[in-house]
C-alpha cells in the first residue's frame, strides 16, 4: 500500500487555491505533484512553496506523468468531463468539485464511464455531509430517535454573486448542495422540485428571483424549503431544521461567516482528509458519481422551475446501476 498519496490539482482559481493550501498546509499522507491551469500563470503562483510540484496547462500530460496517484478537479462544472473521463480510463481516484457535471445527460456519461470501469473511482464535493451538523441530523434519521422525519427547512444565504450569474447557476451552482443534502439527510430520492418568487431585494440581479424559495418533495413525502437570498451583502449563511415527530433539530443557525470557505472549513478538512485516506486504502467513500449524476437531475428540474414559477416539475432518473447500490 502506498504511504503518500500524490495528487494533481486542476484548476488554480478560487477553490482550487483553497484546496492546494488546503492540501499543502494541513492534510496527512499527501503532497501536491502537479497543479494544472490552462492560465499558467496562475498555476505558477499556485504552485510556490510547493517542493517538487510541476505546472501543466494540459492535463492529459500530467495525468500521463506517472507522477501521480489521484486527481481534484476545481475548474468550472462544464470543464469536469474532460478531466473525469480520462482519469476513469486511466484508473486513478478523482474527487470532483460540485457540480459533477453541468446536466444530467453529461452526469450520465461520467456514470456510464464507471460502469464499463466496473470501479467507483469518482467522489463529487459535496462537502456539507461532512459537516458535524449535517451529521448530527442524518444520525437522528437514521435511528430515529425523534420518530420519523416530517419536513426540512433550510437557508442559503450568500453575501454576493458573480456577474455571470443566472438563474440557472441559482439552482446548479447554490441550491445543487441542497440536492445533495436532502437526498444524504433523507436517503431517498427528491421527486419533484418548485420555485415561489416574492418580494425581491432592491439588490437583486437583473433577471434574477431573489430572495426565492424552492420547494421539494422525496419519495416518502418530506417537505422540503430552502430560502435563498444570493445578494444578501452581510455575510454567509446556511441553516438546516429537521423537523422530527418528537423534536426538531436545528444546525447553523449562529453561524453568519464572510464565506462559504470559513463556514465549512472543518467539513471540507474532513471531506479531503477522509478521501486522501479511502484512496490510499483503494476505496471511494464518500458522494459517487450517482450521487452527481441524481443531484444533476434534480437541478434540470429546478431550473425548469426557477423559470416557471408556482409549476410543480417532476424530477426525471435513470435505473441505478447494480454498481452503486
Ligand atoms: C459556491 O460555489 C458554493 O459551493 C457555496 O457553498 C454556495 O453557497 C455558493 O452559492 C456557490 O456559488
Amino acid at each position: 500500500m502506498t504511504q503518500e498519496l500524490r495528487v494533481a490539482v486542476v484548476g488554480a482559481g478560487r477553490m482550487g487555491t483553497d484546496h492546494i493550501i488546503r492540501i499543502r498546509d494541513r492534510m496527512q499522507r499527501a503532497r501536491i505533484t502537479a497543479i494544472v491551469d490552462i492560465d499558467e500563470e496562475k498555476a505558477r503562483t499556485a504552485v510556490q512553496g510547493i517542493e517538487g510540484a510541476q505546472v501543466y496547462t494540459d492535463f492529459v500530460a500530467a495525468l500521463e506523468s506517472g507522477d501521480i496517484d489521484a486527481v481534484v478537479v476545481v475548474t468550472p462544472g462544464f470543464l469536469h468531463e474532460q478531466v473525469l473521463l480520462p482519469t476513469i480510463t486511466k484508473g486513478l481516484p478523482v474527487l470532483c468539485e460540485k457540480p459533477l457535471t453541468p446536466d444530467s445527460e453529461s452526469a450520465w456519461r461520467v456514470v456510464q464511464a464507471e460502469v464499463q470501469a466496473d470501479a467507483k473511482l469518482v467522489q463529487v464535493g459535496f462537502m456539507r455531509r461532512y459537516d458535524a451538523g449535517y451529521r448530527e441530523i442524518q444520525e437522528a434519521v437514521r435511528s430515529n430517535a425523534y420518530g420519523e422525519l416530517l419536513a426540512l427547512d433550510c437557508e442559503h444565504i450568500n453575501p454576493a454573486v458573480p456577474d455571470s450569474y443566472t438563474g440557472r447557476n441559482l439552482i446548479d451552482d447554490t441550491v445543487v448542495h441542497e440536492f445533495d443534502g436532502v437526498r444524504f439527510l433523507t436517503g431517498e430520492e427528491v421527486t419533484s422540485v418548485a420555485v415561489r418568487a416574492g418580494k425581491r431585494t432592491p439588490l437583486a440581479k437583473e433577471g434574477l428571483v431573489d430572495p426565492a424559495q424552492i420547494l421539494m418533495t422525496t419519495e416518502s413525502g418530506v417537505r422540503v424549503s430552502v430560502n435563498t437570498h444570493v445578494a444578501a451583502e452581510y455575510g454567509y449563511a446556511v441553516t438546516t431544521r429537521a423537523s422530527f415527530v418528537n423534536a426538531h433539530v436545528a444546525v447553523g443557525t449562529d453561524q453568519v461567516t464572510p464565506g462559504f470557505e470559513e463556514r465549512f472549513v472543518d467539513a471540507y478538512d474532513t471531506e479531503i482528509q477522509e478521501w486522501i485516506d479511502g484512496c490510499l486504502q483503494g476505496e471511494v467513500t464518500g458522494p459517487t458519481a450517482w450521487d452527481g449524476y441524481a443531484a444533476a437531475a434534480c437541478c434540470e428540474a429546478g431550473v425548469r422551475a426557477v423559470e416557471n414559477p408556482g409549476t410543480e416539475v417532476p424530477v426525471k432518473l435513470n435505473a441505478k446501476p447494480a454498481l452503486y447500490s
